[in-house]
């Protein structure tokens, strides 16, 4: 956690996929810390293949030069303090697993040599042996052999663990708050664990994508006392219901075999899925409104610690970023999912009615639903195609309140009315939401 005089803790992050250093650094400052996101993911930080695809920084080079598509380590280390001023932690995405392949060899885009057989950092005997990841019934054969023809790291080795923990201490000492562990399956548990351990076991999420039928010891359960853990389904449950009758979300959870909500990161969509790598089945930006209130409904309920995917327009699946940077969203070719007014707005729903269990659900029993966070915050959400009009019981206190999903600005928005005994009377449009909580009433406006 940020230390005193920060913004207040916050619930809800968010992943800026292949922002560059400094565009981070001043989103930070202009739009994360103000509006009360915990923290930025970043992309992999390590030096990586030179290659015009998103996937290049997924094939590491070397671990101590930390030169990247998003920047040199100067930019790094300005970007991370940058970002605390701003009250907002630094999460680093870490490749840990396997080193490149791509073409069996190159020039890392730091200038690191390097090919598959002599790597500037690794000696053959610091590598498994050589076999593919082919069945996923066998956790030795998924841990220990390549994942896509990438060499796999011998993450069992003393030698081996100690060099990724350097990585890990080094971003540490630069002030990096926690860490995302890709592809945490292909590894087994123990494996990271001494990492860690060697690391001073800083917070983590590991990437694990649980699947039915595969073998006991790779599913995210295992994983959890490590730290928090990926939780895939939780996406492509809010797309079959949005995509379905999102009444039935009422009960979502452990309950749907969801990990534990204080183990769980949870999303809508992430950098793979948009792009079908690693299974599909979820919403993304191409989806739209429907999209933008599954965002609403994931920050709005208190299940798991939420992470809102931005990234940049693509077709190409494999294409890396535009080759100019976001420009504080003003340059279309990104899409700032997390500047949508709903979605980052709904952050600030979510600090405040942290730590109040849902209460006083409704629904219309199809695609309209409501419901409450104790008595701090209320939202409505109308996935149906027709308008909205119903007076709910909302448990808040009597008041005005701001529609902040009305507005860019929490106040700018249609004034919501909460009478003496809870209930206010919503009208809202097709393929929308409202919010109301107490952080946000008229009168003086905060
Ligand atoms: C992950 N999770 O476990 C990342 O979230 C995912 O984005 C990574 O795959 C994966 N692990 C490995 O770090 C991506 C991408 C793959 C890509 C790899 C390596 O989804 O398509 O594989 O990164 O860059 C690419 C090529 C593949 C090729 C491989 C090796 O698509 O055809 O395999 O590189 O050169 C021969
Ligand atoms: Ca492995």
């Amino acid at each position: 956690a940020l230390s005193a005089g920060n913004a207040s803790a916050g619930t809800a992050f968010v992943h800026l996929f292949e922002w560059r250093w400094n565009d981070i650094a001043s989103e930070c400052e202009n739009f994360l810390g103000p509006k009360g996101f915990d923290a930025v993911q970043i992309s992999p930080p390590q030096e990586h293949i030179s290659l015009d695809t998103w996937w290049a920084r997924y094939q590491p080079v070397t671990y101590t030069n930390l030169t990247s598509r998003s920047g040199t380590e100067a930019e790094l280390a300005s970007m991370i303090q940058r970002c605390h001023a701003a009250g907002v932690k630094v999460y680093a995405d870490m490749v840990i697993n396997h080193t490149a392949a791509w073409n069996q060899g190159g020039t890392g885009w730091g200038g690191t040599p390097w090919s598959v057989t002599n790597h500037p950092e690794f000696s053959p005997q610091d590598y498994h042996s050589d076999c593919t990841v082919s069945n996923y019934g066998d956790a030795y054969n998924v841990w220990n052999c390549r994942l896509s023809g990438l060499p796999d790291l011998n993450t069992g080795s003393g030698y081996v663990q100690d060099r990724l923990a350097a990585y890990f201490n080094k971003l540490k000492g630069m002030g990096v708050d926690g860490f995302r562990v890709d592809a945490v399956k292909h590894m087994a548990p123990g494996d990271l664990q001494a990492i860690l351990n060697k690391a001073g076991n800083p917070w983590v999420f590991s990437e694990v994508i649980g699947a039915a039928g595969e073998a006991a010891e790779i599913q995210p359960g295992n994983y959890t006392y490590l730290g928090h853990v990926t939780e895939f389904k939780y996406g492509t449950d809010l797309a079959s219901n949005f995509n379905g009758q999102i009444k039935y979300l009422a009960s979502i959870g452990e309950s749907w075999g969801l990990l534990p909500s204080y183990k769980a990161v949870n999303f809508v969509d992430n950098h793979d899925r948009e792009r079908g790598h690693g299974g599909g089945g979820n919403l993304t930006y191409k989806d739209g409104a429907k999209y933008n209130l599954a965002n609403v409904f994931m920050l709005a309920h208190p299940y798991g610690y939420p992470k809102v995917m931005s990234g940049y327009r693509f077709t190409n699946t494999d294409i890396g970023p535009p080759a100019t940077g976001p420009q504080g969203c003003t340059n279309s070719a990104w899409v700032c999912q997390h500047r949508w007014g709903n979605i980052a707005n709904m952050v600030g729903f979510r600090n405040f009615v942290d730590g109040t269990a849902m209460t006083n659900w409704w629904d219309n029993g199809n695609n309209q639903i409501a419901f409450g966070r104790g008595n701090k915050g209320f939202v409505v959400i109308n996935n149906e195609s027709g308008q909205l009009n119903q007076t709910l019981y909302t448990g808040l206190p009597a008041g005005e309140y701001c529609n902040v999903l009305a507005g860019d600005d929490a106040c700018s928005g249609h004034m919501i009315t909460v009478d003496g005994k809870g209930y206010a009377t919503f009208n809202i449009a097709a393929n929308s939401a409202a919010a109301i909580h107490g952080g946000a009433v008229a009168a003086p406006c905060r």
